[in-house]
């Protein structure tokens, strides 16, 4: 959470603030009704910021994939805000679904890295996340920045709208501020990530599980590995693998499951029981403290303690590490990887 981003921190109040905001606090408190449109990796970001959303500000979202919101006949109210996210600002089917938003009355907010770029240009409100260029063609700290200003948002929309009481705020902003060197600790402790990813250099196929925050998280960690390593994978909701998918999990399929939520970790148990008893082999991820998981699997990644709610910052890093290192075993370019362009502009 650096001091130049569009949403910020104010460390002595213990309170967000958006400077780049030009709507007033009521006009914000008015919404209730979100859509996020996106693609790819700030799809999956958005994903993370409808559950963050939700919990806090009681606002119902829904997320979309811009290629597919941009021919829908939206239903928009007077009280509905539309965010897009866009770390080019420039994605041709993000920038479509705007243009096509444009044309009614709703109220555009974008959450860019570009100043200057197309959808910073024509959207209504701009939260940049000022992320500095992304060198690599895959989003990675792209991701980062704008989860982190979507956590900003839905504080700052907790605090118009009172839902939240400020020894709460102040609370995940606390966590918040800890959050840098918990991952730069995760950056320079990545052994066990090179070794499982390694280890999966024979591999055709892997899969992704979890529940809610760590459903969302899935996915981008299936996006990136497929984005730069060109290993087949899915995520899927742990409790959907019975409807089907578990008819693919055989003998020595790895699996990565994502147990971070208290709330729901005796229901992510049984499904990683599930896969195991099926052969699979399960490299799970909880937080520090929570040996149990140790019990159910053939290895844990810990992360850093936090927030369940703020989970999904920590919990990407191995996942991109774990892209990364597959890429490199496989003697591939990380930083050039094949059928992907930095903006998608077609
Ligand atoms: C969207 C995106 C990225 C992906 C790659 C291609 O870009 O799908 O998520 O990693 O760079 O484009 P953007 O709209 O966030 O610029």
């Amino acid at each position: 959470v650096r001091e130049t981003m569009g949403a910020r921190i104010d460390l002595e109040q213990k309170r967000v603030i958006l400077p780049e905001l030009k709507m007033s606090d009521a006009e914000l408190a008015k919404y209730d009704r979100i859509y996020i449109v996106a693609c790819g990796t700030s799809m999956h970001a958005g994903l993370v910021g409808k559950d963050v959303i939700e919990k806090w500000t009681r606002v119902p979202v829904e997320v979309a994939v811009a290629s597919e919101f941009r021919y829908r006949d939206p239903i928009y109210t007077d009280n509905t805000l539309m965010i897009v996210i866009s770390q080019s600002g420039e994605t041709a089917d993000t920038l479509a679904a705007l243009r096509e938003a444009k044309k009614t009355n709703v109220k555009v907010m974008a959450i860019t890295n570009v100043v200057g770029s197309s959808v910073a240009r024509e959207a209504d409100e701009v939260l940049f996340t000022w992320a500095g260029p992304e060198v690599a063609v895959a989003s990675t700290k792209a991701y980062t920045s704008q989860v982190v200003t979507l956590y900003l948002f839905s504080l700052y929309l907790a605090q118009v709208k009172g839902t939240l009481k400020a020894a709460e705020v102040a609370e995940v902003v606390d966590h918040l501020q800890d959050i840098p060197a918990k991952i730069t600790s995760l950056l320079e402790d990545a052994e066990q990530v090179r070794h499982f990813a390694e280890s999966t250099k024979g591999v055709n196929s892997l899969f992704f599980i979890g529940r809610s925050l760590d459903y969302a998280v899935s996915l981008e960690g299936s996006l990136k590995l497929k984005e730069i390593s060109y290993i087949h994978s899915e995520a899927y909701p742990a409790g959907e693998l019975k409807h089907g998918t578990l008819a693919l999990i055989e003998d020595n399929v790895p699996v990565v499951a994502l147990a971070t939520q208290p709330d729901i970790y005796e229901k992510m148990v049984s499904n990683i029981v599930e896969v195991k008893a099926r052969g699979a082999r399960v490299l799970g991820f909880a937080m520090e403290g929570n040996t149990d998981l140790a019990k159910s699997v053939d290895e844990v990644i810990y992360l850093p303690t936090t927030l369940p709610m703020l989970a999904p910052i920590l919990t990407v890093i191995p996942l991109q590490l774990l892209s990364y290192f597959a890429s490199v075993a496989r003697g591939l370019d990380v930083d050039k990887p094949r059928n992907l362009a930095k903006s998608v502009t077609v």
